[in-house]
């Protein structure tokens, strides 16, 4: 079995786990330890803190109240052509467990949907169904070093963003594959993109192909941010 494989086929055995378990890497279990192995390695103190911090949930919405939006905000005029068999999700930087996910990796993992209202500084606003894969659970995959403090996401088209790390933990923080019931158009972001009720339009990256976990905010901060918009953005 090669490297890889045995990469993937530990993923897989650690996605039939709940979060939680997976989060309890101290609990030592002989079971646990069997399954988990050596990616068990606890993940460290500061980050559970975090993961387990309970964070303020956002009201969601009904579906009788979704908008049906065709509002499509892109700074680069275009969108990328991405090849769906080849697409890789990349979580890098300080992790002890760097990853490369396929879609079918991703969508193994629990869906999580949420209704929720998008909001563009533009001027304008839509209540939206995600579905999706939180990213708590993919940045716990990654096992991140005590240090992260910030999440890169690096998109196709060139887009960029930088997240604080409690923001990227938050529950209703999602890696949304799923708009309204159906598969995400390419338009908003396919493949994947950022989805999340605590963070306005411009921080929710779409078709995202690089996360990069980071203890250092650099002066290149996210796409409208270095135009002047305000880093935290929060809603
Ligand atoms: N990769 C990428 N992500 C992006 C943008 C972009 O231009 N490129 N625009 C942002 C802005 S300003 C908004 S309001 C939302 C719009 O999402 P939508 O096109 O799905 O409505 O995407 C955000 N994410
Ligand atoms: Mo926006």
């Amino acid at each position: 079995m090669n490297n890889h494989e045995f990469t993937r086929r530990k993923f897989l055995q650690l996605s039939s786990l709940s979060s939680m378990s997976l989060l309890l890497g101290g609990c030592g279990t002989p079971i646990f330890e069997d399954v988990v192995g050596t990616l068990s390695e606890p993940l460290n103190q500061k980050f559970e803190e975090l993961i387990f911090q309970p964070q303020k949930l956002v009201p969601e919405f009904l579906p009788s109240q979704i908008e049906a939006n065709n509002l499509i905000i892109n700074s680069f005029d275009s969108t990328p052509i991405i090849d769906m068999e080849k697409y890789r999700l990349i979580v890098d930087g300080e992790v002890n467990n760097p990853l490369s996910l396929s879609m079918p990796d991703i969508q193994a993992l629990p869906l999580t949907s949420m209704i929720i209202r998008h909001v563009c500084v533009e001027g304008w606003a839509a209540i939206v169904q995600w579905g999706g894969i939180r990213l708590q659970e993919i940045i716990a995959l990654s096992q991140p070093k005590s240090k992260v403090k910030y999440v890169y996401f690096k998109s196709a088209d060139g887009y960029y963003e930088s997240w604080d790390i409690a923001s990227a933990l938050h529950p209703q923080t999602l890696l949304a594959y799923q708009k309204n019931g159906n598969s995400l158009p390419i338009e908003n972001g396919a493949p994947l993109r950022l989805a999340s009720p605590i963070k306005l339009g411009y921080k929710q990256s779409k078709w995202v192909v690089k996360i990069t976990l980071t203890s250092e905010l650099s002066i290149i901060k996210g796409y409208w941010e270095d135009r002047g918009y305000e880093w935290f953005a929060g809603l």
